[in-house]
């Protein structure tokens, strides 16, 4: 490793320090200070370049919040369990009720009085929807580089649970893929996708709290009106006490997006690798067909040109924008040979290609604001899965070139949470962890 990659290498040791809780990462301590879902899983790959036992810790604590049903928590609130049953059973009392959620909540919005106060297997608050199922696949490479077998085999039963309630509570029309029953949960929040199908939700909440103006430019964040609709569908969510099948079948809001769908092929294939690593040969097979079925699915809805839109599942209208939702393809585990090419090119030279790596929208299309969160700027999290796909599919060059330019933007831009795509100039929050993780997993 030469000095820079050296100095780099060590300013993200030094970030994923600052952001460790013990036992799970924040994102960023100012606008992020809980534990997020897909974060963790990225982030256990930079603790693995640290501390194997650190890494295999993020993981275990995501799991250990797990619903009954199955389902992964995208968001677990930072206060610990003793504390959150104390809440849970006062939250009632008034003066209870007027306190406490802006502490829980931490200056992070909402909080967890939103989600009807409900708390994950472990005890600690969470959240009632999801993220890209990313932590099968973390799984698989800790696993891969420690060879610990009884920390992979701990995992297996909720990863496996996890999955299912993905193909099974939230696929009630048998079409392959889940369907996403809020913005939040395709990790893309303000995504051109979400326009229309979130035009449909009526906003019932007039005054959105805004923690994380604070510390973030308005330019950069979601607008008032995203924010309005993303918490009236948690409030109607709680209000009808979060029956997933009912939310997936009929609720209001209901996408399917290619890049979650990808993420989850991948992680079922992974999930199998490990299951017959381990010798859990029914499980392998188990998730073998799951893997071929989603994969399956995306495939026969992918276009004429090789790539998968969203749809919105209210009228069954396929998005008309090419975002990294589309490029996030690329990390299924089989993808036709015209496909491959596609996303190549799309992801390298095209329409997503930036210098720092893989643009979150079409660079001409009209809603492009290359500030602006999931609307144009780069992110690392999808470049380095967009690498990931491309090495498993044999474009190792096209992968290595990816890389290249996702630890440029970092060189460039700091440790933020995305980049412009044109400067590499740094956006959105500081000492941003995934961003750590990732560049330094790749420094080595
Ligand atoms: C939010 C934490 C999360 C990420 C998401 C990203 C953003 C905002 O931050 O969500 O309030 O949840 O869009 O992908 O997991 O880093």
């Amino acid at each position: 490793m030469d000095v820079l990659d050296g100095r780099l290498a060590a300013v993200c040791r030094a970030t994923l320090e600052r952001d460790d809780r013990g036992s799970y990462t924040v994102p960023a301590p100012l606008t992020y200070p809980h534990q997020w879902n897909w974060d963790s899983a990225f982030v256990a790959l930079g603790w693995l370049e640290i501390s194997p036992e650190r890494a295999w810790r993020e993981l275990e604590s995501l799991l250990a919040a797990q619903q009954p049903n199955g389902l992964v928590p995208h968001l677990i609130y930072a206060t610990p369990a003793p504390i959150a049953e104390l809440v849970a059973h006062l939250h009632d009392v008034p003066v209870v009720r007027r306190l406490v959620p802006a502490l829980v909540g931490r200056r992070y919005s909402p909080s967890p009085a939103w989600w009807g106060w409900r708390r994950g297997g472990d005890g600690r608050f969470c959240s009632a929807i999801t993220q890209p199922p990313v932590a099968a696949t973390a799984t698989w490479l800790l696993f891969e580089a420690t060879g610990d077998e009884p920390r992979a085999r701990a995992l297996l039963p909720a990863l496996a649970r996890w999955h299912r309630f993905l193909l099974d509570e939230r696929d009630p029309l048998g079409l392959g893929e889940p369907v996403l029953i809020h913005p939040w949960e395709s990790g893309r929040d303000n995504a051109p996708e979400w326009d229309a199908p979130l035009d449909r939700v009526r906003p019932e909440v007039t005054v959105v709290p805004r923690p994380d103006r604070d510390h973030v430019d308005a330019a950069e964040r979601p607008s008032d009106d995203h924010y309005r609709r993303f918490l009236t569908l948690v409030r109607r969510g709680t209000r009808s006490g979060w029956r997933q099948r009912e939310l997936a079948a009929r609720g209001p809001f209901r996408v399917l997006d290619p890049g979650f769908s990808a993420i989850l092929a991948r992680a079922c294939a992974d999930l199998s690798r490990l299951a017959d690593a381990l010798g859990e040969r029914r499980l392998a097979e188990v998730e073998a067909a799951r893997a071929e079925r989603v994969a399956a699915a995306l495939a026969a809805r992918t276009g004429g040109d090789g790539l998968a839109r969203a749809i919105d599942l209210a009228d069954d209208s396929e998005s008309d924008a090419l975002s990294c939702g589309s490029a996030l393809a690329v990390v299924a585990p089989s993808l036709s040979a015209a496909s491959l090419d596609a996303l190549e090119q799309v992801v390298l030279q095209g329409p997503l290609a930036s210098p720092f790596g893989v643009r979150s929208l079409d660079r001409g299309d009209r809603r492009l604001r290359p500030r602006c969160y999931w609307r144009g700027p780069v992110w690392v999290n999808v470049g380095w899965l967009c690498a990931l796909g491309l090495a498993t599919h044999g474009r190792r060059r096209s992968s290595a070139l990816l890389i290249r330019r996702v630890v440029e933007c970092v060189r460039a831009g700091g440790v933020r949470e995305y980049y412009a795509p044109g400067s590499g100039r740094g956006l959105g929050a500081h000492d941003f962890a995934w961003t750590a993780a990732l560049c330094l997993r790749e420094l080595g």
